[in-house]
């Protein structure tokens, strides 16, 4: 039945050429604008046996209710949980979404000099877009945005309503990524005629749809296609070192602008390629390594062309981060700093949504990374949306970016063909990333068949074509294969290790874990001498369920699984350890299967993010990390208030108060003519949590009240 599919992906496979052009993430400026599609969609999947009635019946040459019944569906979100239907919910092939949009009147004026893109954030996994019948473009895999230019399509009918037609394709084989197989099971004694299964080897739920915004953008049609930044830092000047690339016009000037983060002008430059100097530059630094974690300049790049008689300007703004990468033997140093990843491994995955951006759902993430005292996250498996990768930059959340590259396992899926589409991606991802302070390591895959002898040659160039595309940071994959057969790990700059004792091996036997922790450490630093990160560890725990002495599954058992590992994390970080990052953030959907209760369990959150007891545990070995490797910053030593501002300050304030043991205070209040209020805090380090706002805001009424009875008895 997936005949059709996999014939037509595979031709799509041999047409794939590197990458042309830039995708910047679409934004408004002077020069161009932007109209969201997101909301409600008509949709309708293919469920004909062969999955391609839609394209015999070509659905796309006509409004979709025209050709059938169509229902709503939200984009962004994954079709899967929305409505009651089993049967959607594990649909596999061609589903067909369509919205009907007004283009904006100015932009389609052939004499105005616009151009006009339709740009999907992700679709899962295969896309093909229809405009108006015709088809603009097609896109293989997800996570990745696409777009296509839709200028002269739309000039051809300017006042009519735009059909946007997109079908997606959810199969997987043993050439995407991440790989899968259509197994048909044939015995008609035991299913049904047809009946066919998607495997996968990966544990996650196969999710599917439109996952991420759907935009019109309009630039000028002489346009700033791309930028790349890199920085650098040297005796107290940054360098952010730029290169522009310009479309659709020979004739045109550039200019660059760097701003601080107060709009103040610190830097100018004229060109394509070079370099802007910041003497003193406010460095991006992590999150609880400095007191403005995630500090960003705007970079403006300012273009003016000619075409003929017509004359062009666009301007587009990108945050920059100015901050340094190296690794060393034993470190990971960023702006020169020893750096520790005390992170996550996250999904995007919810109820209901599945894999769809959720801006609720996204600030409630950064919250709770903040509250848990996490600096960084890997994004397990796959590159995660731009809305939540701009957080991270501003947030000063370090990120280790992962590509689609989960579940590799299948010898097939090492061959040529493979290799040709993982360097696409690899391509892609760095294409949309590599602007980003926060992104520090790309992770090329998790856990492939990495002992398998095609894998050394398949990660060594999956590796070397990363690094021709970013010289600027390193690359890894995570392994959970045995460190003495890994083919792959002698091309990654940083061992990434997954492990699971007293879990999935010696289940219940938590006493083995140390042993075998600090034998893992040992072995790979042994062969290798590079820096390594406990990249997934932890256990499945059902909130709720207690037992003493601990038992798999309860939340004493997750809490006991963590403290076992630390113990180990604590003496290899003074080595060669670099981070530990837990699995997982939270409870996420996976298949079904007799190891899975309605999901996978490992989260510290529930799905619905709330904590289990192990997120407490994490919380406070983060903290106490973050104050025992020194990364606090320093908490001034005495603040100045007015009364007014105090109540503010506190808010501002909020997560010191958390972090910083505000033990001592003084309070002074000046004498005649003085109208600021003085607070001395006390800095020793190590809070329990936040009483200090309480004792402050006794302070405060305290010091209101003695204010008050002075004035009235005065
Ligand atoms: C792993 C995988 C991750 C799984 C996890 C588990 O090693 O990388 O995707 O979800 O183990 O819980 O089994």
């Amino acid at each position: 039945m997936m005949g059709y599919f996999v014939a037509f992906s595979f031709s799509m496979l041999a047409l794939s050429w590197a990458l042309e052009g830039g995708m910047l993430y679409p934004k408004d400026s002077p020069s161009r604008e932007l109209k969201e599609l997101n909301g409600l969609w008509s949709f309708r999947a293919d469920f004909s046996d062969r999955r391609d009635q839609g394209f015999q019946q070509q659905w796309y040459s006509r409004p979709l209710r025209e050709s059938g019944p169509i229902i709503d569906m939200p984009v962004p979100a994954s079709f899967n949980d929305i409505t009651q239907d089993a049967k959607l919910r594990d649909f596999i092939g061609w589903v067909w979404y369509e919205k009907e949009v007004w283009i904006p009147q100015p932009w389609v004026s052939a004499s105005a000099g616009k151009r006009v893109v339709l740009r999907v954030g992700s679709a899962h996994y295969y896309s093909i877009v229809w405009v108006n019948g015709a088809k603009v473009t097609q896109h293989e895999g997800g996570h990745l945005p696409f777009e296509a230019d839709i200028t002269k399509l739309i000039q051809s009918s300017p006042m009519a309503l735009c059909r946007i037609t997109i079908a997606v394709n959810n199969t997987l084989t043993l050439h995407t990524l991440p790989p899968g197989s259509i197994q048909h099971k044939a015995d008609n004694s035991r299913y049904p005629p047809g009946y066919f299964v998607q495997n996968t080897n990966f544990d996650f739920f196969n999710y599917a749809g439109i996952h991420r915004p759907v935009v019109l953008y309009m630039t000028p049609s002489a346009y700033i296609d791309d930028i790349t930044l890199t920085t650098t830092f040297a005796d107290n000047v940054g360098s952010v070192n730029y290169k522009v690339s310009v479309k659709g016009s020979s004739d045109f000037t550039v200019s660059l602008n760097l701003y601080d983060a107060r709009s103040k002008l610190v830097a100018t430059a004229l060109g394509l390629e070079g370099h802007l100097l910041v003497p003193s530059p406010n460095l991006w630094w992590p999150y609880l390594m400095h007191d403005t974690p995630g500090y960003l300049y705007s970079f403006e790049v300012v273009m003016k062309a000619k075409n003929g008689s017509n004359q062009y300007q666009d301007i587009y703004t990108l945050p920059v981060g100015i901050r340094t990468v190296e690794v060393t033997k034993t470190q990971f140093l960023i702006n020169g700093k020893p750096f520790y990843f005390q992170g996550v491994n996250k999904h995007e995955d919810a109820d209901i949504r599945g894999k769809g951006l959720d801006w609720p759902l996204i600030v409630k993430d950064f919250n709770l990374l903040k509250w848990l005292g996490a600096n960084s996250f890997r994004t397990s498996h796959y590159p995660y949306a731009e809305e939540i990768m701009d957080m991270c930059d501003r947030y000063g959340i370090v990120v280790i970016d992962e590509c689609p590259g989960v579940g590799i396992k299948n010898p097939e899926s090492f061959g040529e063909k493979s290799l040709a589409h993982h360097l696409i991606v690899m391509e892609e991802q760095v294409r949309r990333d590599k602007n980003r302070p926060s992104v520090v390591m790309w992770s090329v895959a998790n856990e492939p068949a990495s002992q398998l002898p095609a894998a050394g040659y398949y990660f060594k160039t999956v590796i070397a074509h990363t690094k021709s595309f970013d010289p600027t940071r390193p690359v890894t994959f995570v392994s959970n294969s045995n460190y003495s057969s890994d083919k792959g790990a002698p091309y990654v700059d940083v061992i990434c290790v997954n492990s699971y004792f007293s879990w999935y091996h010696d289940s219940g036997h938590l006493e083995v874990i140390e042993l075998q922790l600090n034998t893992q450490f040992d072995n790979w630093y042994r062969l290798y001498q590079k820096p390594i990160i406990q990249s997934e560890y932890g256990a499945d725990t059902i909130p709720g369920f207690h037992t003493d002495p601990p038992l798999m599954f309860t939340e004493e058992y997750q809490k006991a699984v963590l403290q076992n590992y630390h113990a180990i994390f604590d003496k290899k970080m003074k080595q060669n350890l670099i981070g530990e990052l837990i699995w997982n953030f939270a409870d996420f959907m996976t298949a079904q299967s007799i190891t899975r209760v309605v999901g996978n369990k490992k989260g510290i959150f529930t799905r619905q993010r709330q904590p289990k007891s192990a997120a407490f545990v994490l919380r406070d070995r983060y903290w106490k990390l973050a104050n025992k490797t020194g990364m606090l910053p320093p908490l001034p030593k005495t603040h100045y208030f007015d009364s007014e501002t105090l109540a503010s300050f506190e808010e501002q304030h909020y997560d010191e108060y958390e972090y910083y043991n505000l033990r001592e205070y003084s309070c002074h209040t000046g004498g005649k003519g003085r109208t600021k209020r003085e607070i001395g805090l006390n800095t020793n380090r190590h809070c329990p949590s936040g009483h200090e706002r309480k004792i402050l805001e006794k302070l405060y009424n305290t010091e209101l009240k003695r204010r008050r009875s002075r004035s009235s008895s005065s």
